[in-house]
């Protein structure tokens, strides 16, 4: 980076690249007057840093500021300050004020040192649980540490924070992780600032988003952790479906906590998985992919989450989007990839099929604007024109990554799954082998089909008739 930066917030773009905001110059800590581009966002792309000569050089934010990547391609600044922002990088990083949280005292005047760095939500938690929909969970503003939550929805025409239901308990040094669910998972925190690890909060809460989509969502108190996670905790959802919770202390008058520990979260307790059985390890923008399940059937819901990373109460990467199922077969699910790198930036997913609610274990899914180009042919053979003859099929093709699944006179064949070849028995002169194979690329896209009939009589190769003895 142009500058050395402590506790910055890095935020992935829609083009792969990355916007560095906030961080202080150690062991300065408040930087320079004199600095020209004191508290000025810079920009990773190509290989390279940039400041964002736009943006306002006093424009000081708090630490490890939430940012997320906005449907309309800005980045906004949810908080933990009162009084947010976007910040146009297209545009050389202009920055915008955005929406106050209800939360908090009132916003100090322009021109003020204070103005965006003045806390609603500090350490606090914030989380995006679906395209442009933020929730801001406890921290401290005006009035201790609080147990409130607010949402804004970035698609509405004019976005504006509102009270959510409140947690059960007041919280700080908080984390959430959005499940493959949907829903949101609060572990840790204090409800003050007396640093003790006989005041942390030891119960999860968990929030459930509104059946209807708007209005507010509800929370529900979960088993207790076995250890206090306070300041440097983290929290981080595992590809298993569950929570890896760990860390704590570390510095900041706080007691040290080396341990982690998982979370199962209810929906491990409702009944079989799902199960995907195979993914393919890139798609594209827009465009349909397929997975195999042993139950395609079954399966009601798609949804996805970014690989990520927390510290400090805010995941800057987690995304969570669902994908809307668009066909099956008898062995295989297709979904559409999201269209819009802004509400899905390029990078790893975890895939996760659910039924009922319960999700499968995730495959892990990678998403660019390489479109996939695939092809798939078949060819047969029969060892005989007679009964008993064994016919043959071979796929061949381009991109194709391994996930035959066979079909016999219409029937899936699991015994040669993920076999590029098949075998039939002839058994007389009027059997016929029917076969069909279904592959998902490689590269993504919807299955590709292929098939071939091979027939043993009356008449084979030559027009020898086919004879049983
Ligand atoms: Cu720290």
């Amino acid at each position: 980076m142009k500058r050395n930066r402590w506790y910055p917030t890095t935020t992935v773009l829609g083009n792969g690249s990355v916007l560095s905001v906030s961080g202080e110059t150690e062991p300065i800590i408040v930087m320079n007057a004199q600095d020209q581009n004191r508290y000025r966002p810079e920009l990773w792309q190509n290989g390279g840093w940039s400041w964002l000569m736009n943006a306002d050089r006093e424009r000081r934010l708090p630490l490890y500021p939430m940012m997320f990547l906005a449907p309309d391609g800005r980045v906004f600044n949810a908080g933990p300050n009162k009084l947010t922002g976007y910040i146009d990088v297209v545009n050389g990083g202009t920055w915008t004020d955005g929406p106050e949280h209800q939360l908090g005292a009132a916003v100090p005047p322009v021109g003020d040192a204070n103005r965006y760095f003045h806390g609603a939500h500090h350490e606090g938690t914030a989380v995006m649980y679906e395209p442009g929909k933020i929730l801001v969970i406890g921290g401290s503003g005006a009035g201790g540490v609080t147990n409130t939550v607010e949402r804004i929805n970035l698609n509405d025409a004019t976005p504006q924070f509102q009270y959510d239901a409140s947690m059960a308990y007041p919280r700080a040094h908080v984390n959430s992780t959005v499940l493959p669910d949907g829903s949101v998972l609060v572990t840790g925190g204090i409800p003050n600032g007396d640093k003790r690890d006989i005041d942390a909060i030891l119960p999860a809460e968990m929030w459930t988003p509104p059946a209807s989509g708007s209005g507010p969502g509800s929370w529900t108190t979960l088993n207790p952790m076995g250890e206090p996670r306070l300041y440097h905790s983290t929290a981080v959802l595992l590809p298993d479906g569950r929570v890896l919770s760990a860390g704590g202390g570390h510095g900041g008058g706080y007691t040290d906590h080396p341990t982690a520990e998982v979370f199962s979260p209810p929906y491990l307790f409702k009944g079989p998985r799902p199960e995907i059985s195979y993914a393919p390890a890139t798609t594209s923008y827009g465009q349909p992919f397929a997975f195999n399940s042993p139950t395609p059937g079954q399966i009601d819901a798609v949804t996805w989450i970014r690989l990520s990373s927390v510290t400090h109460s805010f995941n800057m990467n987690q995304r969570f989007l669902r994908l809307p199922i668009t066909a099956r077969t008898g062995t295989s699910v297709t979904v559409t990839a999201p269209a819009s790198p802004n509400d899905c930036p390029p990078g790893h997913y975890m895939v996760f099929a659910l039924r009922n609610g319960v999700p499968s274990e995730a495959r892990i899914v990678s998403i660019s604007n390489n479109p996939c180009a695939a092809s798939i042919s078949l060819t047969t053979s029969i060892s005989q024109y007679s009964c008993g003859a064994t016919a043959t099929a071979d796929v061949s093709g381009s991109n194709l990554g391994g996930s035959y699944r066979w079909y016999l006179n219409g029937v899936h064949q699991p015994a040669f799954d993920g076999q590029p070849s098949a075998v039939a028995q002839l058994t007389n002169c009027a059997s016929q082998a029917a076969f069909a194979v279904e592959v998902i690329p490689a590269c993504g896209g919807a299955p590709l089909t292929a098939s071939q009939t091979v027939s043993a009589g009356p008449f084979g190769q030559g027009g020898t008739l086919c004879a049983c003895e």
